[in-house]
């Protein structure tokens, strides 16, 4: 069966500020991966769930909530479908998910009064990503790009201590892909690249392991 892995699948989630092309470049990479192997998409929020329809509301500032409630409300998102994902990646298909729990702390401890260390505790134990592709945009250019500005947080100051925060959940698992001045076929490049590398480093078919030990 060629090129179809045998083992489990890989984690591969996109981080970044808000209009750094995620959405677009992980639609790609799922698209050309199915090519070659099994592939899914996930993304959080997933605002298709009943805590998923709550984020969304709160998004689009129709509700408020304490900001220690929506955080939560962020991870029991992910809670509730961290059991399709792992099947997922057992059944050898590689997964492909558009923010994660980095997002859940970047964005919440850019509020006043919300530490990291308290934001990180309830996302711990989710399985930790082999790979963390960071598209870095700078918040003026983020501005330009569009749709910017129609959800909370889409506020050049945020992004900037949320772009801050990434730098302390930053380890050996991500990429930074810079993508200022460059070209969606450019940045896609740079994603395929670090994508095959860490198939090559995950040959061996290392386990899955929990998140923040
Ligand atoms: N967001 C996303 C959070 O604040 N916490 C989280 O845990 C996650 C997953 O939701 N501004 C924020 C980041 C975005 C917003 O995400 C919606 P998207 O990818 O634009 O749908």
């Amino acid at each position: 069966h060629g090129a179809r892995t045998t083992g489990r699948g890989l984690l591969i989630v996109f981080e970044g500020c808000d209009r750094s092309g995620k959405t677009t470049h992980c639609t790609r990479l799922v698209s050309e991966l199915n090519a070659r192997f099994t592939a899914q998409f996930m993304r959080f929020p997933d605002r298709s769930t009943l805590v998923g329809r709550m984020i969304d509301a709160y998004l689009k500032g129709e509700k408020e909530l304490d900001d220690h409630a929506i955080h939560l409300l962020f991870s029991t998102n992910r809670w509730e479908k961290v059991d399709e994902l792992k099947r997922a990646l057992e059944n050898g298909s590689h997964v492909v998910v558009d923010r994660y729990a980095f997002s859940g702390v970047a964005f919440s401890a850019a509020k006043d009064g919300m530490s990291m260390q308290w934001c990180k505790q309830p996302d711990r134990g989710l399985p930790r990503p082999d790979l963390v592709c960071f598209l870095d945009v700078s918040p003026d250019e983020a501005q330009k790009r569009g749709g910017f500005g129609r959800e909370r947080y889409e506020k050049l100051e945020f992004q900037a201590r949320v772009r801050q925060n990434y730098d302390h959940l930053m380890d050996d698992t991500w990429q930074i892909i810079q993508t200022d001045h460059k070209t969606m076929d450019q940045v896609y490049a740079e994603v395929m690249a670090v994508v095959e590398r860490t198939m090559q480093s995950q040959i061996n078919q290392k386990p899955l392991t929990p998140l923040w030990p």
